[in-house]
């Protein structure tokens, strides 16, 4: 098994890697660029699953050599999860992203990181709605506190993908 993290830039991609993966790590270039990414494993129920630290990117329709070289990653893991990684305190800025990873036919779980700040401001919520809507596990976490990062690993295992104009009529209704 696969996961790829992937999100906008400053998410908190790499805390989370740093906790699912702790030490055993391997830095590497992207070949033929010098845009770097992070590899490492974790051991989920005696299954070693390989975790990649994807550069950040806005969408996948690449605006700069970091973000192609992630889309490049993404296509290249056709069989990989997804954990997409947002920013809890500006959530429907990551959505459209995660619509793009679930349309191209992912398994796509979501982090709702930096969920620490999105409750300094007050910010609500509704993760069990969000979940419902999407179709997919919506995990709220904080990185730097490893609140979240369990359960965030439990259901990323049991995720498949979804269609998105089920999301869309999900949304309307
Ligand atoms: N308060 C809070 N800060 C966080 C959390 N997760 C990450 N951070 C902080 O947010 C900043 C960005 O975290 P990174 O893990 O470097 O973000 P990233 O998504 O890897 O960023 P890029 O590699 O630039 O795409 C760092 O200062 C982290 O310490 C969180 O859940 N809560
Ligand atoms: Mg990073």
């Amino acid at each position: 098994m696969k996961i790829l993290l992937m999100g906008h830039p400053n998410v908190g991609k790499s805390v989370l890697f740093n906790r699912l993966t702790g030490a055993n790590v391997i830095e590497s270039n992207y070949p033929g660029t010098t845009i770097d990414y992070t590899k490492g494993y974790m051991r989920v129920g005696g299954e070693e699953v390989e975790v990649i630290d994807v550069p950040g990117t806005f969408s996948l329709d690449p605006k700069d050599k970091a973000e192609e070289v992630a889309v490049k990653m993404l296509h290249e893991s056709r069989d990989a999860t997804v954990i997409c990684v947002i920013d809890a305190s500006k959530i429907e800025r990551g959505l459209y992203l995660v619509l793009e990873i679930v349309e191209e036919g992912y398994s796509v779980a979501i982090a709702l990181n930096m969920w620490d700040v999105a409750e300094d401001k007050n910010i609500k919520i509704d993760v069990v709605n969000l979940e419902r809507i999407l179709g997919v596990p919506v995990v709220s976490t904080t990185a730097i506190s490893g609140e979240g990062i369990k359960e965030l690993v439990s259901r990323s295992r049991g995720t498949a993908p979804v269609e998105v104009d089920d999301i869309f009529e999900r949304v309307e209704d």
